[in-house]
């Protein structure tokens, strides 16, 4: 719902009325991960300009890839009364604490994007997310086809101990470990970036003799996988031919890599997303109605034709 809607009907209420209000100023405050990629300064973006067309008063804070400065975020929101709290955790842990204090003050908080690891499930409202695990087992899925149920494989994971990382790699070995001839022989974190996925692939390279019996790259997101593909084309392999690259996330330089042959397949992580969060916030706010732990954005994946061998 819009807030234009919500507001036609907030301004029906005696209390308002008699208030003289015209106006229902939300402030939420949102603590977001970092940068660390194309699809993260997307998403941004796309609830900074969100925000606006709800009229929401949005307070955002980077954390810079530190969850530290996501806990002085939220404390800092906390202090400020907000009056919702969105959280994209960059780890799952280390949470319960700064939850309760949320909790302790009345301010509803939400989870977007990554997921927290806590027992008590009501020190949050709900998280709205796209599914990790199967962004994974799609990716699996493809690469079974593709080669055949026959591939040995080099995996780039995303930050340590974050939930996509975590839920990729899951859902990935879920379906290639129905292959007895598929399996990861190298993985190494390439912290969900540019740079990392580059090293990462240089050592692999090193390691493996230039890929020698490698036949595909599975990176947990879009940007280490242009990383790996750089450290490839430096090194005279033809990545996309020679082996086959799947990532998360379908990115616009990940579009151009499939289109150019570098790359096959990408999991769409949608980034315009504020579109599905707010209304839920918003609803919450109005009514407190009890909310499931999850609302789920879906995920499609996009291919490019696959090499003939
Ligand atoms: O895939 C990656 C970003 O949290 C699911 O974080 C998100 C991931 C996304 O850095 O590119």
């Amino acid at each position: 719902m819009k807030i234009s809607q919500w507001l036609a009907g907030a301004a029906l209420s005696a209390s308002m009325m008699l208030a003289g209000t015209s106006a229902f100023a939300v402030t939420i405050g949102f603590s977001q991960v970092g940068d660390e990629g194309d699809w993260r300064p997307a998403f941004s973006k796309d609830m900074q300009e969100e925000a606006k067309k709800e009229g929401i008063d949005l307070k955002y804070a980077d954390a810079q890839g530190k969850e530290e400065e996501q806990l002085k975020a939220v404390r800092a929101f906390i202090a400020q009364k907000v009056d919702a709290i969105i959280i994209a955790p960059v780890v799952v842990t280390g949470w319960d604490q700064v939850l309760q204090e949320a909790k302790r003050a009345g301010i509803p908080v939400f989870l977007a994007d990554r997921d927290v690891d806590v027992t008590d499930k009501s020190l949050y409202v709900t998280r709205i997310s796209a599914d990790f695990n199967l962004e994974g087992r799609l990716a699996g899925a493809w690469l079974a086809a593709a080669s055949k149920g026959n591939c040995n494989i080099v995996e780039e994971q995303g930050t340590t101990g974050a939930a996509p990382a975590i839920e990729r790699k899951k859902g990935f070995e879920a379906i290639i470990s129905n292959f007895p001839n598929m399996k990861i022989v190298k993985t190494q974190s390439g912290d969900f970036t540019t740079e990392g996925g580059k090293k990462v692939m240089e050592a692999f390279i090193k390691s493996t003799d230039n890929l020698k019996g490698i036949c595909a790259s599975f990176a947990h997101n879009d940007n280490m996988q242009l990383g790996a593909i750089q450290a490839m084309k430096e090194a005279g392999l033809k990545p996309g031919s020679d082996v086959l690259m799947v990532s998360v996330d379908y990115v616009p330089a990940m579009k151009q890599a499939l289109a150019a042959g570098d790359a096959n397949a990408s999991v769409e992580l949608r980034s315009a997303i504020g579109k599905y969060i707010y209304p839920v916030v918003l609803q919450y706010l109005k009514d407190k109605k009890e909310l499931p732990k999850w609302v789920v954005i879906p995920s499609d994946l996009h291919t490019a034709a696959v090499p003939a061998n």
